[in-house]
Formats: structure tokens, C-alpha cells, sequence
């Protein structure tokens, strides 16, 4: 199946490629990983292994505006954007999914409050955001979790950027994808807070896409994946409806630590740690061991994510006077 049959599939009658309004902007959070998506079991359709669950960061992420015009444009932060760019062709092809050969065309405006292709889940809260600005500007009313799907076409974590809060994105085991969206585990947890620790924002090199797959099919601590996410999976959800930091923390990156083992036993080796990164994770565990509750997760790029709760952002920031915390007055679904 490819990526139209999806789109035919989702909008239905719907699908027409005249828009019903001349410009619709729409923005949409980027998200960190808690229990990891790492590796496809569909790469067309951007079909996960396994579920996987996230935070979203509030108002940090991506607004996308797109407006009627003669042919298609892109700034970035404005920053124009060649179309022929790795990123400037894959949001094109990805307009394709929802056009004709002969329109519309836009001009897109992307402005973005995240460090772009650092680990930092840009291409998530990127696709997530077109795929809503989309929908507004066809009137198409889809549901979040068909606009899940869509946007899972663009980049597979994009699918848990449609909501804010805690979002599951459930594997599915259908061929089409159409049971691998998002789901939003609406739950409050006021004092929790994400610490972005920004220890290079320079172009990661190799892409999370090509590492997944090389991790896949040459790691052979990858069949022990799929069992790690299921109980991490089980043990994450109990820490958030019952707020237990601890068991969040921990299997936060304990989750972390195996998707980055998977990779380093990969052929040949995956690794996005810096010399930096591996001396943050040190003084993380030093601090904790004297007594300072803070976990962090990493992605595919060098910077940590740490988690902390609202009491002990004080004395983290003495450690780490760089970190950005980021405090969230309300961790829920927006839907
Ligand atoms: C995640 N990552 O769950 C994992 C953890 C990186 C490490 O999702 O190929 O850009 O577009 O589906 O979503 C980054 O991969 O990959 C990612 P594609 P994506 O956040």
C-alpha cells in the first residue's frame, strides 16, 4: 500500500483539491519520547514495531501557515528554504499526498521555537502542524485521531503531536495502519517539568530514519526491543496515573539507555552520544545518587531531555546554569 491509498482511505469524498479558504496557519507542540518509537515494521507507511508514549511541550514546536499562491514557496524561521532541499522536497512530496499536478500551490511559512534536527523532534511537531493547517484549510473536520494517521505519514512520530499532554501511539497490526494513531492519556500532573538540555544543535548527521533501520535489521540486541517496550510501557502508564515520579524517571531512561544500545551493538555502530553528552549523563547520576530525584532521556541526536519536578528546578539549574526548563501549568489532552 502507499501513502495515497492511506489519504483515499481517510478523506473519502472529501478529498478535493480545491481548498475552501486562502490561507490557514495551525500549530502543534513537539513531543520527547518516554517509551520510544524505534524501528518500522512498514517504512511506506511509517508502521511502528511498537507503540510508544510522549509528553508534549506545551507551546515549544512548530506553527505552520499556509496561504494560496502562483507556485510553491517555504521559509523557515525566515529562512528561505530550497525546494529541492532534503527538507524542502519531503514537505513537498508530502503536499502531493493531499494535491494535483496542477495545484494548489503555497506559500508556506514554518516558524519553529525548537533547535531544527537535533534530536528535538522537529519533522514530529512539522507534520503534525501542516497536517492540522491542512485540515482547516480544506475544512476537512477530521477527527485527531485520522489526523494521527496523516500526520504519521510525514514522520512517524508526528502521530502523537496532534495532542498535548501524555499521548500513546499504538502500534496497530492492521497492514493499512489505520489502528496506528495517537491517543491521548488525559491526565494532570502539574508539577512536573522537562529540563531541554542543549549540548549541540548542530546537524545530527546520520538521520533517526536510516539509524532505525540499520538498527533493525543488523542490531542483535533488537529482538529484545519489543518485550522492554511492553513493560515499559505498562510501568509508565501506572507512573502517571498514580504520579509516581520515580517510576516515571526510571523507566524513562532506562527506556532511553536500551533504544541507545540497540544501536551501539547496530552494524556498522550508531551512536549520537558527544564526549558532552555521556559527561551530563555522569553528573546526572552523580546528583542522584546524592540525593537530587532527575532523570533524563535522549533521542536520536546529542542533547538530554531531563525530567524534574517543580520543587527541585532550583537547584538543577545551579548544576546546569545552560538547561531551559520548561514548566507546565497543566499536562492534559487539548482535545
Ligand atoms: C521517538 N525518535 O519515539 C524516537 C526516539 C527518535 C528516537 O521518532 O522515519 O523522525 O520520520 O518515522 O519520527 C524520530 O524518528 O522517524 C523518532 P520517521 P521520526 O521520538
Amino acid at each position: 500500500m502507499k501513502k495515497s491509498d492511506i489519504v483515499k482511505l481517510i478523506l473519502k469524498d472529501r478529498l478535493s483539491f480545491s481548498p475552501k479558504n486562502s490561507s490557514a496557519s495551525a500549530f502543534a507542540p513537539t513531543n520527547i519520547a518516554l517509551c520510544k518509537y524505534w524501528g518500522k515494521r512498514n517504512s511506506e507507511l511509517n508502521l511502528p514495531v511498537t507503540s510508544s508514549l510522549s509528553i508534549s511541550l506545551g507551546d515549544r514546536g512548530a506553527t505552520v501557515n499556509f496561504e494560496l499562491a502562483e507556485q510553491d514557496s517555504i521559509t523557515l524561521n525566515n529562512q528561505p528554504v530550497e525546494l529541492s532541499s532534503k527538507f524542502g522536497k519531503r514537505l513537498i512530496d508530502f503536499l502531493n499526498l493531499f494535491r494535483s499536478a496542477s495545484g494548489p500551490y503555497f506559500k508556506i511559512t514554518i516558524q519553529s521555537n525548537i533547535p531544527i534536527a537535533a534530536g528535538m523532534a522537529s519533522s514530529a511537531c512539522g507534520f503534525a502542524s501542516t497536517v492540522l493547517a491542512l485540515d482547516k484549510l480544506f475544512d476537512w473536520k477530521l477527527s485527531p485521531s485520522e489526523l494521527s494517521i496523516l500526520a504519521r505519514l510525514g514522520s512517524g512520530s508526528a502521530s502523537r503531536s496532534i495532542w498535548q499532554g501524555f499521548v500513546e501511539w499504538h502500534a496497530g497490526n492492521r497492514d493499512d495502519g489505520m489502528d496506528s494513531h495517537g491517543e491521548s492519556l488525559s491526565s494532570a500532573w502539574s508539577n512536573l517539568c522537562v529540563g531541554l538540555l542543549i549540548i549541540s544543535s548542530k546537524d545530527k548527521g546520520l538521520s533517526s530514519r536510516e539509524a532505525m533501520q540499520r538498527t533493525v535489521l543488523t542490531s542483535p540486541l533488537y529482538a529484545a526491543w519489543p518485550d522492554k517496550v511492553k513493560q515499559d510501557l505498562t510501568l509508565l502508564k501506572k507512573a502517571i496515573s498514580t504520579q509516581d515520579f520515580e517510576l516515571l524517571g526510571q523507566t524513562s531512561e532506562s527506556n532511553a539507555m536500551n533504544m541507545h544500545a540497540t544501536m551501539l551493538s547496530a552494524w556498522p555502530p550508531v551512536t549520537y552520544f558527544l564526549p558532552e553528552t555521556v559527561i551530563a549523563m555522569q553528573k546526572i547520576w552523580q546528583l542522584r545518587q546524592e540525593g537530587l530525584p532527575i532523570y533524563f532521556t535522549q533521542d536520536a541526536g546529542p542533547n538530554l531531555k531531563l525530567l524534574v519536578l517543580k520543587k527541585d528546578v532550583e537547584t538543577l539549574k545551579e548544576h546546569f546554569p545552560q538547561i531551559e526548563v520548561l514548566q507546565f501549568t497543566r499536562v492534559e489532552s487539548n482535545e
